[in-house]
């Protein structure tokens, strides 16, 4: 039995495997610059985080209807549950698709489609946060959270993905208030590939409760400090940080370090079909990798229910 676990950063994007991708795009009538998978796995060599970006957008272009959203979080959920995932806090880009003319109501629709069974079809409780891309305007997240309006009963929260550096969390401040009146909770990306400033800044500025990636806090001593005496959730990706070279190696990753500060960290996938695993392959990774032993597996696993947005009896219900 796999250990019980939530996953709290995971991209619906980025769980498109290349077999599904040829399935819908052959379904939508998409043509994929690619011949075949094992054509499009070879792509599959980031150098960095916007060597992956490019490829995860390019992708995107066969999801089109509420069905390919609905299938893309089937397929994400029963690969999650046989790892050991009882819920799940899930990423999608709207921005992403209104742009190529698949709107809010699709996406969220076609996700829920498959979310909205997820406990009875997979044994897995799920939230979705809307994220806004950084590298757009901040009009443009602003637009998008309006689109989100007829949907809020759907989404619990907001966040902030996409090409971080040179995009500082402070350009989305207007976006994040009208998102906290709105009640939605607030994380956001910072620290993958941005300096320990921008994980300030988006606790200070955006008012984040939990940090994806954060790995760069470990740069400055008195944030650490701030983020263990706050108990600021960290949601770190370790295989993700591999594939984008933001660490060198799996043994290099600062984890054990991280959870020897007296962090809250928490391992989880971000976009498990391009950097080689789901949330389980992700824990046994750092523990064959990192020598960590079972009580160090148990607490990340405990860390991730701490850090979910579940109230306290689901919580329960869900370890
Ligand atoms: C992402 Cl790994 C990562 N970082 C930032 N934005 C993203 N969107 C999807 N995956
Ligand atoms: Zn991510």
């Amino acid at each position: 039995m796999p250990l019980p676990k939530a996953e709290l950063h995971l991209h619906a994007e980025g769980t498109l495997e290349p077999e599904l991708a040829f399935a819908l795009a052959a379904r939508n009538g998409v043509e994929l610059p690619y011949t075949d998978t094992e054509e499009l796995r070879k792509a599959y060599a980031f150098e960095d985080l916007q060597s992956f970006l490019n490829l995860y957008y390019e992708l995107m272009a066969v999801l089109r209807t509420e069905r390919d959203f609905e299938d893309l979080a089937n397929a994400y959920l029963e690969r999650a549950a046989a790892q050991g995932v009882r819920h799940a806090e899930i990423f999608f880009d709207p921005q992403a698709h209104i742009a190529r003319g698949v709107g809010m109501g699709t996406v969220v629709e076609g996700l829920w489609g498959a979310l909205g069974r997820s406990e009875e079809n997979h044994g897995v409780s799920t939230r979705l946060i809307m994220c806004f891309l950084r590298d757009e305007s901040a009009d443009s997240a602003l637009e998008a959270l309006e689109a989100a309006k007829p949907y809020l009963d759907r989404i619990i929260g907001v966040g902030l993905d996409s090409a971080e550096v040179g995009h500082p969390p402070a350009k989305f401040r207007e976006v994040y208030e009208a998102a906290a009146a709105l009640g939605l909770r607030r994380v956001a990306h910072a620290g993958e590939e941005g300096p320990p400033e921008y994980i300030t800044e988006a606790l200070d500025v955006l008012g984040v409760e939990r940090v994806d990636h954060g790995l760069r806090c470990m740069e400055d001593p008195a944030l650490v400090e701030r983020l263990v005496r706050e108990r600021v959730p960290l949601t770190l990706c370790p295989l993700s940080n591999v594939r984008l070279r933001a660490v060198d190696s799996l043994a290099d990753h600062p984890l054990p370090a991280m959870l020897g500060a007296g962090l809250l960290c928490t391992v989880n996938s971000d976009d498990p079909a391009y950097f080689g695993g789901y949330a389980g392959d992700n824990f046994h990774a750092v523990r064959d990798a990192l020598g960590l032993g079972e009580e160090h597996m148990r607490r990340l696993a405990r860390n991730s229910f701490a850090a979910s947005f579940l109230e306290d009896d689901e919580e329960r219900r869900a370890r």
